[in-house]
Parts: C-alpha cells; structure tokens; sequence
C-alpha cells in the first residue's frame, strides 16, 4: 500500500518566475518579461493593453526575478538537500531561440540548460522539464501574431528538435505547454496573444489552441523517434468545477465549465475533437482552420501521461453575480470553504476528486506538477520562518493525494509543489506571495540581497520525502 517506491517528490517553478538575466547569454526578449507588477498587470496579462517594449513607469519582476540564472548551483543543492527525486523547471524559449524564427539555437542557451541538468543529476535528481511555461519570443509575437499563425508550428518543432537530441539521456520527462487551458483567460501572459479592437476573441483563441495542439502532438511524435524512453504529458490548470446548488441548471452550468477545461486534455489524451467542442464551434460561428493532416497527427501521437496543477476547486452557477479570486480563472464563491490571503479557496477534497475524475476520464497516469499555498511570511528576529499554514496546507493535500492512490486506485507517478523556493507570481507579479520552503530576500520591487534561507516547511517536506508520505507531522 501506498505510493509507488518511485514516486518522484520535488518541486516546480517557470524560467521567467525565477532565472532572471532576461538579457544574458544571447537570450530574446518575450512575452513574459513584458508584464509589469502593479495595476496595469492584468489588462497586459489578458491581451488588452499592448505592452510590447519596457517602459519607464512600470516594473517588470521577471527581468532579474530571483536570479537563479546565476544560483542554480546553491539552489539544487537545496533542493537535494530535501530530498527531491525531481525538479520541475521550464525552458527559456528565447534562450534557446532568441528570434523565435532562426534556424539554428542559440549554443549558450542550450548550454546552461545542459549545466543545469548534469548539477541535477548530480544527486540524483530527475528533471522534468516543461517545453514552454507560458512563454513565447517576442519575435514571433510581432512577426507572426504568436499562436494564431500556422508557422509557429514550425518554430516549435525546430525547439523541441534541438531540446530532444541536445539532452537525450539527461531528461525523459517532458511537458508540452505549462496550463494549456490558460491562454483562454490570459491570452498575452499564457501564448503571446494581443487582441485588436473589434477582432472575434473565440475564434483567435481557439485558432491558437489547434496549433499547440497539433504543436503538442508534433513534439510527442518527435520525442518518441529521438528517444523512445522520452515520456510526454500534457499540462492542465486543473481543479473540479461544482455547481452552487443542486438545481439542474446550476448543475449543468457546471458541466459545461468541466468540459472547457476537459477539452484540451480530451484532444491530447484521446487524440480527437469531442463532438461537444465541434458544436459548440458551429453554433457560435467559430471557424478553426485545420491542414487535412492534422486530425491523423492528433490521433497518431497522444500524450504518454496526463499531468496538471491543483490549486482549487471551482464553483459555478446559472446565474453568476460575483466572483471570487482565483488561480487566473475566477469562480463562484464556494461558502464551505475557507480562503487564502489572495482569496484562494482551499480544498483539499477537491484534489481527490480532481484526481479521481481525471484518471477515470482518460486512464492514463497522472502527474500532479502543481499545488500549493501563496502566503505572507514573516522572517522572525532570530531568521527563523515558522510557516506552520503552508504545512498545514500541503499536508491536508497530500493527505487526500494518498488516498486517491490508495483507496481509489488512481495511478500517480509523482508530485511536484510549485515554487520550492519563493519566486515571482504569475497572477499578480509579487515577490511577497511566497510558496517556498527556501525564502528568498527580494521584494516586489526587486530590493534585497537575493539570500536564501530555510523555512520550517523545509525540514517537514524533507521528513515527508524520507517516509515516501508516510510521516505527513
Ligand atoms: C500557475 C502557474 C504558475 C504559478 C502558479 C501560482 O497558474 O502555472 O506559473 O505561478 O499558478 O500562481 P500565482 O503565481 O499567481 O500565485
């Protein structure tokens, strides 16, 4: 009983949450860089406001982020320290291309990742390593429109060609597009999307969404040839949408917001459109444009594994009057549960359930690559940071998470908290809503000496690794 004894514990982040050095080593600029903490976040994060070049009125955190750019050493060495058996991290598209549209990467970048990998593998630990964390060169963005053009296929093609045979043998597993079902909500910050004035929102959107799909299945198809060790995943913001009440409508207006979601890990998984989607893009004049081939590539290379963050659960209902923060996507307010300081909603049921829906849907494993609690700490005279509610949070998730293997058979290679040590927010952009078990000395506004110390969730996590979850304090 229990987890599998390979069960890979670790932690997440994003390159544009934590490297920094936005402008070293050959790198390109990108979508991500260009998104300012402060009021004007969100209009740029979601494609209103076109912020295309830094400015002087704004800050923008991911430009030297937590600079593990440079630290990565000290920081794996942490991370082992722990006891991790993976680390998740993201690539750097622009490291890699700076342009986007070049024909050949850019050997620096492809270099540091490389460092990255064998000081990983120096203890043992397995990367797992996301294609694209929300990321796209700002080249392709101004060139081609990012996502909404065909030709980014290629482009993608081209960078998963040079990761697959530059790091075979350093990493076997690997995710597509970090929460592909984001760029709905947040087109700009989740795929380099700018909306005109006036121009069909759906219909760009989901143009956009077929290439990464075909993008996505491209990727499996060429992983498998370079290595077939290679295994893929997806990549979801997952988390159960429940219905207000029990009233039919509320129900079946929770149906559909599942479905939204289902959709993306659908085509991955199975490998075709469900009808649901094929109607609902008929009904509302939605025209996709799609290559003959591209329905034999979707069906040919599905994922090999199935993996996604869990933050929350949703609710919803027919009738929607306000709505409460939320992992990008906002939701009903749920009155059984409680809230984080970002107005979160906390559900550690709900992780089980999600679990349990996901594996009965698509039988393939599972990978949570996500979880976790964004909070204020509070660094004590004596330097301790006794983050006693981060523990109780993991812990309560955790808890769930074994029993969904246990007592409901769900297949679960492994679990990878987001930001083991703190790093900027995607949502907000703020240093101060801290995830890690390793505090970072940094603000919102880039001050501080950038240290890093251990938090008490440190050695609780180290203790839980140890005990493969059997020792949860
Ligand atoms: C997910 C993203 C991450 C991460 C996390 C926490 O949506 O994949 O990049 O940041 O959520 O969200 P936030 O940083 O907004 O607290």
């Amino acid at each position: 009983m229990g987890l599998r004894k390979d069960f890979l514990w670790g932690g997440a982040t994003a390159a544009n949450q934590c490297e920094g050095a936005y402008n070293l080593g050959g790198r390109g600029l990108a979508n991500v860089d260009l998104i300012p903490v402060g009021e004007d976040r969100w209009a740029v994060v979601e494609g209103r406001m076109k912020m295309f070049e830094f400015d002087d009125e704004h800050f923008y955190p991911a430009k030297g982020a937590i600079d593990m750019y440079h630290r990565y050493k000290e920081d794996i060495a942490l991370f082992a320290e722990m006891g991790f058996k993976t680390y998740r991290l993201s690539i750097g598209w622009s490291r890699i291309f700076p342009i986007g549209d070049e024909e050949t990467p850019n050997e620096e970048g492809l270099q540091f990742y490389e460092d990255l990998f064998k000081e990983c593998h120096k203890y043992n630990i397995e990367p797992l390593v996301t294609i694209t964390h929300f990321d796209c060169p700002m080249g392709l963005v101004e060139k081609y429109g990012s996502w909404r053009s065909r030709e980014m296929i290629t482009f993608y093609e081209r960078l998963v060609t040079a990761l697959f045979t530059r790091y075979k043998g350093l990493v076997k597993y690997w995710l597509t597009f970090n929460e592909i079902n984001v760029i709905l909500h947040a087109p700009f910050m989740g795929g380099g999307i700018y909306l005109e004035e006036g121009e069909n929102r759906q219909e760009v959107l989901y143009q956009a969404i077929h290439h990464e799909l075909v993008a996505s299945a491209l990727a499996t198809k060429i992983a498998h040839e370079i290595d077939p060790n290679n295994m893929v995943g997806c990549m979801l913001a997952a988390g159960q949408y429940y219905p207000l009440t029990c009233k039919p409508e509320d129900v079946w207006a929770s149906h559909v917001s599942n479905r939204e979601n289902y959709f993306f890990v659908d085509v991955q998984a199975r490998g075709y459109y469900p009808t649901y989607a094929l109607k609902k893009f008929e009904k509302e004049g939605i025209n996709i444009k799609m290559e003959p081939e591209d329905a034999e590539i979707l069906r040919k290379y599905p994922v090999d594994f199935i993996s996604f963050s869990y933050y929350q659960t949703r609710t919803t209902a027919a009738q929607v009057d306000e709505l409460s923060e939320g992992n990008l996507i906002p939701s009903v307010t749920n009155p059984y549960l409680e809230q984080s300081e970002w107005g979160w909603q906390i559900d550690p049921l709900g992780l089980r359930t999600t679990l349990n829906s996901l594996y009965e849907r698509y039988q393939k494993p599972l990978f949570i690559v996500e979880n976790g609690l964004g909070a204020v700490d509070t660094v004590e005279e004596d330097g301790s940071i006794n983050d006693d509610y981060r523990i109780d949070y993991m812990r309560k998730h955790i808890k769930e998470m074994i029993k969904a293997v246990d007592e409901d058979g769900v297949d679960l290679l492994g679990y990878t908290m987001w930001g083991p040590i703190d790093l900027v927010s995607a949502g907000t952009g703020e240093m101060k809503k801290r995830y890690g078990f390793i505090y970072v000395d940094r603000d919102n506004y880039g001050n501080g000496t950038l240290d890093r110390s251990r938090k008490k969730s440190f050695y609780w996590y180290k203790r839980v690794i140890e005990t493969n979850g059997e020792d949860l304090g």
